[in-house]
Protein backbone atom coordinates (compact mmCIF):
# COMPACT_ATOMS: atom_id res chain seq x y z
CA UNK A 1 0.00 0.00 0.00
CA UNK A 2 1.22 3.35 -0.92
CA UNK A 3 0.99 5.50 2.52
CA UNK A 4 1.22 9.05 2.70
CA UNK A 5 2.50 9.36 6.22
CA UNK A 6 5.85 7.80 7.18
CA UNK A 7 5.12 4.68 8.49
CA UNK A 8 6.46 5.30 12.13
CA UNK A 9 6.64 8.41 14.12
CA UNK A 10 9.95 10.58 13.75
CA UNK A 11 11.14 10.77 17.88
CA UNK A 12 12.12 13.90 19.67
CA UNK A 13 15.70 12.29 19.82
CA UNK A 14 15.81 11.63 16.13
CA UNK A 15 15.07 15.41 15.53
CA UNK A 16 17.77 16.12 18.52
CA UNK A 17 20.21 14.06 16.73
CA UNK A 18 19.67 15.12 12.98
CA UNK A 19 19.71 19.05 14.83
CA UNK A 20 23.23 18.37 16.74
CA UNK A 21 24.80 16.48 13.81
CA UNK A 22 23.24 17.41 10.33
CA UNK A 23 22.28 13.80 9.24
CA UNK A 24 20.39 11.08 10.40
CA UNK A 25 19.45 7.62 9.32
CA UNK A 26 15.18 7.52 9.77
CA UNK A 27 14.87 3.48 9.08
CA UNK A 28 11.43 2.02 7.99
CA UNK A 29 9.71 5.35 6.75
CA UNK A 30 8.46 4.19 3.43
CA UNK A 31 6.87 1.41 2.22
CA UNK A 32 8.46 -0.89 -0.64
CA UNK A 33 5.97 0.62 -3.10
CA UNK A 34 7.31 3.82 -2.90
CA UNK A 35 10.29 2.42 -3.78
CA UNK A 36 9.39 0.48 -6.98
CA UNK A 37 7.69 3.28 -8.19
CA UNK A 38 10.74 5.46 -8.38
CA UNK A 39 13.20 2.49 -9.32
CA UNK A 40 10.56 2.49 -12.46
CA UNK A 41 11.34 6.20 -12.62
CA UNK A 42 14.46 6.03 -12.82
CA UNK A 43 14.94 3.00 -15.14
CA UNK A 44 12.85 4.90 -17.45
CA UNK A 45 14.43 8.45 -16.94
CA UNK A 46 18.21 6.73 -17.23
CA UNK A 47 16.84 5.44 -20.77
CA UNK A 48 15.76 8.79 -21.75
CA UNK A 49 17.31 11.09 -19.38
CA UNK A 50 16.99 14.52 -18.72
CA UNK A 51 18.70 18.07 -20.27
CA UNK A 52 20.65 18.53 -17.44
CA UNK A 53 21.94 14.93 -17.35
CA UNK A 54 25.43 14.36 -16.48
CA UNK A 55 28.22 11.04 -16.95
CA UNK A 56 31.09 11.46 -14.53
CA UNK A 57 32.71 8.28 -15.41
CA UNK A 58 35.59 8.63 -17.98
CA UNK A 59 34.70 7.17 -21.04
CA UNK A 60 36.04 3.77 -21.18
CA UNK A 61 35.98 3.14 -16.99
CA UNK A 62 34.01 0.78 -15.00
CA UNK A 63 30.94 0.98 -13.59
CA UNK A 64 29.01 4.45 -14.35
CA UNK A 65 27.99 7.47 -12.01
CA UNK A 66 24.77 8.61 -13.74
CA UNK A 67 23.53 12.14 -12.19
CA UNK A 68 19.91 13.87 -13.45
CA UNK A 69 17.75 15.64 -12.13
CA UNK A 70 13.57 16.82 -12.23
CA UNK A 71 12.19 13.55 -12.61
CA UNK A 72 9.26 14.45 -11.17
CA UNK A 73 8.62 16.88 -13.89
CA UNK A 74 8.65 14.10 -16.27
CA UNK A 75 8.09 10.70 -14.76
CA UNK A 76 5.07 10.40 -12.52
CA UNK A 77 5.76 7.88 -10.15
CA UNK A 78 8.32 10.97 -9.07
CA UNK A 79 5.81 13.35 -9.51
CA UNK A 80 3.67 10.95 -7.21
CA UNK A 81 6.84 11.04 -4.61
CA UNK A 82 7.01 14.51 -4.57
CA UNK A 83 3.39 15.56 -3.83
CA UNK A 84 1.85 12.21 -1.68
CA UNK A 85 4.89 10.31 0.03
CA UNK A 86 5.81 10.26 3.18
CA UNK A 87 8.46 13.12 2.21
CA UNK A 88 6.88 16.09 2.97
CA UNK A 89 5.83 15.52 6.48
CA UNK A 90 9.04 14.05 6.96
CA UNK A 91 10.98 17.31 5.85
CA UNK A 92 7.82 19.51 7.76
CA UNK A 93 9.58 17.15 11.51
CA UNK A 94 12.79 17.22 10.69
CA UNK A 95 13.60 20.86 9.77
CA UNK A 96 10.72 22.26 12.62
CA UNK A 97 8.87 24.25 10.29
CA UNK A 98 5.09 24.58 9.20
CA UNK A 99 5.33 24.91 5.54
CA UNK A 100 7.47 23.21 3.28
CA UNK A 101 8.14 23.67 -0.45
CA UNK A 102 9.75 21.34 -2.71
CA UNK A 103 13.12 22.65 -4.18
CA UNK A 104 14.41 19.85 -6.62
CA UNK A 105 15.52 16.01 -6.86
CA UNK A 106 18.60 14.88 -8.09
CA UNK A 107 19.11 11.14 -8.99
CA UNK A 108 22.10 10.19 -7.87
CA UNK A 109 23.09 5.88 -9.70
CA UNK A 110 26.54 4.54 -8.99
CA UNK A 111 26.36 0.84 -11.35
CA UNK A 112 28.91 -1.53 -9.77
CA UNK A 113 32.12 -1.25 -9.95
CA UNK A 114 32.10 2.60 -10.52
CA UNK A 115 35.30 4.11 -9.03
CA UNK A 116 34.26 8.12 -9.33
CA UNK A 117 33.50 9.36 -5.92
CA UNK A 118 30.95 12.51 -5.13
CA UNK A 119 33.49 14.67 -4.11
CA UNK A 120 33.19 16.33 -0.52
CA UNK A 121 30.61 19.26 -0.53
CA UNK A 122 27.77 21.32 0.99
CA UNK A 123 24.61 21.73 -1.15
CA UNK A 124 23.75 24.84 -0.04
CA UNK A 125 26.10 26.90 -1.94
CA UNK A 126 24.82 25.13 -5.31
CA UNK A 127 21.73 27.21 -4.19
CA UNK A 128 20.49 30.72 -4.68
CA UNK A 129 18.73 30.31 -1.69
CA UNK A 130 19.03 31.98 1.87
CA UNK A 131 17.73 30.73 4.73
CA UNK A 132 18.37 27.99 7.55
CA UNK A 133 15.82 25.00 6.94
CA UNK A 134 16.77 23.46 4.01
CA UNK A 135 17.07 19.52 4.07
CA UNK A 136 17.29 16.55 1.69
CA UNK A 137 16.19 13.18 2.14
CA UNK A 138 18.39 10.51 0.19
CA UNK A 139 16.43 7.44 -0.15
CA UNK A 140 18.30 4.38 -1.15
CA UNK A 141 16.33 2.03 -3.78
CA UNK A 142 18.66 -0.67 -3.41
CA UNK A 143 20.29 -2.00 -0.10
CA UNK A 144 23.21 0.38 0.71
CA UNK A 145 26.52 -1.03 3.08
CA UNK A 146 27.64 1.29 4.57
CA UNK A 147 30.94 1.10 2.80
CA UNK A 148 29.65 2.90 -0.05
CA UNK A 149 26.90 4.88 1.66
CA UNK A 150 26.92 8.55 1.59
CA UNK A 151 29.89 10.28 4.63
CA UNK A 152 28.62 13.07 6.47
CA UNK A 153 30.95 15.20 8.93
CA UNK A 154 29.35 15.11 11.98
CA UNK A 155 28.07 18.54 13.28
CA UNK A 156 29.29 20.35 9.68
CA UNK A 157 26.61 22.33 9.48
CA UNK A 158 27.02 24.63 12.60
CA UNK A 159 30.09 25.45 11.58
CA UNK A 160 29.45 28.73 10.07
CA UNK A 161 31.14 28.08 6.86
CA UNK A 162 30.53 27.65 2.96
CA UNK A 163 32.76 25.44 1.06
CA UNK A 164 33.44 26.61 -2.94
CA UNK A 165 30.67 24.40 -5.00
CA UNK A 166 32.21 22.31 -7.94
CA UNK A 167 30.90 19.73 -10.27
CA UNK A 168 31.18 16.04 -9.68
CA UNK A 169 33.28 15.46 -12.49
CA UNK A 170 36.84 14.30 -12.60
CA UNK A 171 38.01 17.73 -12.32
CA UNK A 172 35.81 19.02 -10.13
CA UNK A 173 34.97 21.91 -12.43
CA UNK A 174 34.22 24.89 -10.22
CA UNK A 175 30.82 26.66 -10.82
CA UNK A 176 31.98 30.00 -9.39
CA UNK A 177 35.37 31.46 -9.65
CA UNK A 178 35.97 33.91 -6.63
CA UNK A 179 36.78 33.76 -3.16
CA UNK A 180 33.71 33.97 -1.48
CA UNK A 181 33.66 30.62 -0.84
CA UNK A 182 36.55 28.72 1.30
CA UNK A 183 38.44 25.37 -0.38
CA UNK A 184 36.82 22.18 0.79
CA UNK A 185 39.00 20.67 3.35
CA UNK A 186 40.79 17.82 2.76
CA UNK A 187 38.41 15.06 4.68
CA UNK A 188 40.06 12.13 3.64
CA UNK A 189 43.55 13.05 5.04
CA UNK A 190 41.32 13.50 7.93
CA UNK A 191 39.97 10.17 8.59
CA UNK A 192 40.58 9.20 11.90
CA UNK A 193 40.56 12.29 13.90
CA UNK A 194 37.02 13.46 12.08
CA UNK A 195 33.35 11.91 12.75
CA UNK A 196 32.02 10.53 9.95
CA UNK A 197 28.62 9.44 10.24
CA UNK A 198 27.26 6.39 7.71
CA UNK A 199 24.83 3.78 8.05
CA UNK A 200 24.24 0.69 6.05
CA UNK A 201 20.35 1.09 4.56
CA UNK A 202 17.48 -0.99 4.18
CA UNK A 203 14.95 -0.69 1.42
CA UNK A 204 12.18 2.28 3.27
CA UNK A 205 15.10 3.87 5.34
CA UNK A 206 16.21 7.21 4.16
CA UNK A 207 19.10 10.07 5.40
CA UNK A 208 18.24 13.41 5.79
CA UNK A 209 20.37 15.77 6.30
CA UNK A 210 20.97 19.88 6.07
CA UNK A 211 21.93 21.66 3.03
CA UNK A 212 25.46 22.76 4.63
CA UNK A 213 26.35 19.57 5.89
CA UNK A 214 29.55 18.35 4.64
CA UNK A 215 29.53 15.06 2.39
CA UNK A 216 30.80 12.94 -0.23
CA UNK A 217 30.43 9.55 -0.76
CA UNK A 218 32.75 6.72 -2.24
CA UNK A 219 32.13 5.01 -5.31
CA UNK A 220 30.42 1.48 -6.01
CA UNK A 221 33.14 -1.19 -6.21
CA UNK A 222 32.80 -3.10 -2.76
CA UNK A 223 29.88 -5.19 -4.11
CA UNK A 224 28.26 -6.13 -7.43
CA UNK A 225 24.77 -4.40 -6.34
CA UNK A 226 23.53 -1.16 -7.96
CA UNK A 227 23.54 2.31 -5.78
CA UNK A 228 20.69 4.15 -6.68
CA UNK A 229 19.77 7.17 -4.36
CA UNK A 230 16.93 9.56 -5.19
CA UNK A 231 17.75 12.99 -3.19
CA UNK A 232 15.07 15.05 -2.89
CA UNK A 233 15.07 18.53 -1.62
CA UNK A 234 12.82 20.45 0.94
CA UNK A 235 12.08 23.96 1.88
CA UNK A 236 10.95 25.65 5.19
CA UNK A 237 9.47 28.94 5.81
CA UNK A 238 12.48 31.08 6.11
CA UNK A 239 13.83 30.06 3.23
CA UNK A 240 13.77 33.04 0.38
CA UNK A 241 15.01 33.28 -3.42
CA UNK A 242 18.66 34.72 -3.30
CA UNK A 243 21.38 36.38 -6.06
CA UNK A 244 24.52 34.39 -6.66
CA UNK A 245 27.18 35.33 -8.65
CA UNK A 246 28.80 32.44 -10.89
CA UNK A 247 26.58 29.16 -11.74
CA UNK A 248 24.03 27.43 -9.71
CA UNK A 249 23.32 23.91 -9.92
CA UNK A 250 21.31 22.37 -10.91
CA UNK A 251 19.93 25.76 -13.58
CA UNK A 252 16.45 26.14 -13.19
CA UNK A 253 15.29 28.91 -14.95
CA UNK A 254 11.83 30.60 -15.43
CA UNK A 255 10.10 30.21 -11.86
CA UNK A 256 9.62 34.23 -12.14
CA UNK A 257 11.12 34.63 -8.20
CA UNK A 258 12.72 38.32 -7.24
CA UNK A 259 15.43 38.27 -4.80
CA UNK A 260 14.16 38.39 -1.15
CA UNK A 261 10.79 36.25 -2.79
CA UNK A 262 9.73 33.01 -0.95
CA UNK A 263 10.61 29.85 -2.68
CA UNK A 264 6.99 29.63 -3.43
CA UNK A 265 5.54 29.19 -6.99
CA UNK A 266 4.86 26.55 -9.78
CA UNK A 267 8.66 25.21 -9.89
CA UNK A 268 9.07 25.42 -6.16
CA UNK A 269 5.54 23.84 -5.07
CA UNK A 270 3.97 23.77 -1.80
CA UNK A 271 3.87 20.56 -0.84
CA UNK A 272 2.56 21.21 3.49
CA UNK A 273 0.13 20.95 4.79
CA UNK A 274 -1.38 19.01 2.49
CA UNK A 275 -4.87 20.46 1.16
O1 LIG B 1 24.76 9.83 -3.61
C1 LIG B 1 25.82 10.44 -3.65
O2 LIG B 1 26.88 9.91 -4.03
C2 LIG B 1 25.91 11.88 -3.24
C3 LIG B 1 24.64 12.46 -2.74
C4 LIG B 1 24.72 13.92 -2.55
O3 LIG B 1 25.75 14.52 -2.65
C5 LIG B 1 23.52 14.66 -2.24
O4 LIG B 1 22.43 14.09 -2.18
O5 LIG B 1 23.63 15.90 -2.05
Amino acid sequence: MLHSEPLREITEEEVFAFNRDGAIRLAGMFDEEWIALLADAVERDKAEPGPMVRYNTPEGAAGEFFVDFQLWQRWDGARQFVTDSPAPAIAARMLGTETVNFYHDHLIVKEPGTAERTPWHQDQPYYPIDGKMIGSIWLPLDPVSRDVCVEYVAGSHRWDRWFAPRYFDEASTALVEDDRFEAVPDIDNQRGTTELLAWDLDIGDCIFFHSLSLHGAPGNVANDRRRRGYATRWLGEDTRFAERPGRISPPIEGHGLAVGDPMDCELFPRVWPRD
